[in-house]
Order: C-alpha cells, then structure tokens, then sequence
C-alpha cells in the first residue's frame, strides 16, 4: 500500500473515470463539524433524537431548530482548498468525474462543483414529509398539503433518494479510481460505495488524517487533512 502523493497523481494521470466519496470530514477546515470525531455532533447529541423520523415527531421544534442551527454554520462559513480542488479536478476531467457526497451543507457546490450527487441530501432545503415539496423557507407546513416541512435529508432508517443512489452506485462500479476522503465509511449504503468501487477493479485511495475501518481496503492511503493532500493531488501548492 502506498502512502504517497506522487503515485497517486501518475495514477491520476491515466485514470479515465473518476469517482470521489466524500463525508465530513472534508468540511471540517470549513468550520462544519464532523460527527464521529472527540468533538463532533454525536458527542454532543443523539443521532437517534436529532436525526430519525422518531426523534422528529417526538418533538419536531427541538429538531427543526437543531437544523436550523446547523444551516446557520454551513451558510456562514466558506469552502475550504479542499473543496475547491475538487471543483478543479471536476473541471479538469469533464464528464469522467463523479462526486458523490454524504455531506449536507453544500459546500461542495459553493466551491464550483457541478455534478454532485448528494445521498443524504440537504439541510439548506425544507422537503413536506407527505408529497415531497421543498422550500427554502421555515414554514412548518406544507403550502400544498399541509403535510409537515422537515430538513431535507435522510435519516437514519430513511431510505436513500434512489434515483441519486443508483447513480451513486453507477458511478463507484464504473470508475477505475476512487478517492475515500473525509468519512469514517460506518454509515450504509453510502459507505457501501466504496466497497462497490473496489470489488469492481477500481484503486481505491483514502484521504484522511486519521485510520477508519476502510483503511485497509485501500490501495493507497494519503495520511492528512483533505485542505492540505487535494491541492496536493490537483498539483496546487496548498
Ligand atoms: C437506511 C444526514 C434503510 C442527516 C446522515 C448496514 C450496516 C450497519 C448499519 C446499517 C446498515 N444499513 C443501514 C444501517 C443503518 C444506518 C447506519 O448506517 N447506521 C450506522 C451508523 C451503524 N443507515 C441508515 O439508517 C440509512 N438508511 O439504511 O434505510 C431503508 C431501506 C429502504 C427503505 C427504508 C429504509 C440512512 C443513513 C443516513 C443517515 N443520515 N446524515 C444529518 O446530517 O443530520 S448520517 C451522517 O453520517 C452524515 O450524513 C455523514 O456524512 C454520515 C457519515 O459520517 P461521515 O461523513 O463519515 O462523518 P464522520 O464524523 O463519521 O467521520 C468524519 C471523518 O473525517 C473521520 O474519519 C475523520 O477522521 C475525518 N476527518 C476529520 N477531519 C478531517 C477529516 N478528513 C479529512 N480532512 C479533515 N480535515
């Protein structure tokens, strides 16, 4: 397994579909916390009371608030260089370069990536839990139905947007290279990704400054934070 930069940039060089994962940790030098890390979320708070369909119609005011709390941070901060070299290399490989995120803030986007399939969607948006309308707005219920508005991503036991999944997974069986980078891959199907990508031939290189159960999978595993290694990677002095 190699550890550095340079072989994985000559890889790069030939590949002819690139597919990326990405999770938190990636938003991390933005300002966005993570959720598994010492000081992430879920030390804070319970998963299953903030982010279930339970924890919601339990008390939908302490979720919706605990959203809008979190959509605050990720409109006031800013993409960091490692989101914005990725929006480089999409730009560098058009139409053979797929982003698949869990991340819910949108920085991706923020930072110019285009083609960016969002499997646990978005915090940015409002979805009616009934017929599916979505509004940036707070309004708590639905215009057209009247059905209650909440965050517009999945929960844990919600089901994946399928038509983004089945691209996702198109993606990761297509691509002869993809880049782990930011996520501790225990969350599924979405860490199932990578798997995908790997028993269908792909190198798989893992970008993170810390091991994670998917560490071994990895053909090359670049140790360090995703601002420093992906402007490394794109060839930008970070
Ligand atoms: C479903 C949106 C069924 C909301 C989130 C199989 C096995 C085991 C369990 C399951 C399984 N299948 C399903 C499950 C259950 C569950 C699950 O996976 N549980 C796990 C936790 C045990 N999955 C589900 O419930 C999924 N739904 O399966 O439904 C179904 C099917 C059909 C019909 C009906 C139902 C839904 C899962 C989605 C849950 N939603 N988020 C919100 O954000 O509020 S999950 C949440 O975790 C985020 O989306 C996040 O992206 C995701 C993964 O976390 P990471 O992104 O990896 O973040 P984490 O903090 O964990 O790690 C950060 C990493 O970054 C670390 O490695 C750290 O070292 C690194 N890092 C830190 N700093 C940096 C850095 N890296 C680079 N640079 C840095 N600077």
């Amino acid at each position: 397994m190699s550890n550095d930069v340079d072989t994985v940039r000559g890889i790069l060089r030939q590949a002819r579909s690139i597919a990326v994962l990405t999770g938190a940790g990636v938003s991390a030098e933005s300002g966005v916390p993570t959720f598994r890390d010492p000081d992430g979320l879920w030390a804070k708070f319970s998963p299953q009371e903030l982010a279930s369909m339970e924890g919601f119609l339990a008390n939908p005011e302490r979720v919706r608030e605990w959203y809008a709390h979190r959509r605050s941070i990720a409109t006031s901060v800013e993409p960091n260089a490692g989101h914005y070299a990725l929006a480089e290399l999409e730009r560098t490989h058009e139409g053979t370069f797929t982003l698949i995120t869990q991340n819910v803030d949108r920085l991706h986007q923020r930072a110019g990536s285009r083609n960016v399939l969002e499997v646990h969607g978005n915090l940015i948006e409002n979805r009616c839990n009934d017929c599916g309308h979505i509004r940036t707005d707070d309004r708590l219920d639905c215009v057209e139905c009247l059905g209650p508005m909440r965050p517009n991503v999945v929960w844990f036991g919600e089901e994946l947007p399928q038509d983004v999944f089945a691209a996702a997974e198109q993606a990761a069986r297509g691509c002869d290279i993809m880049f782990v980078i930011g996520t501790s891959a225990e969350v599924w199907p979405a860490a199932g990704l990578a798997y995908t990508a790997k028993q269908y031939g792909a190198t798989i290189v893992e970008v993170n400054p810390n091991p994670t159960v998917f560490s071994r999978e990895a053909h090359h595993v670049l140790v360090g934070t995703s601002a420093s290694v992906l402007p490394q990677l794109i060839g930008v002095a970070s």
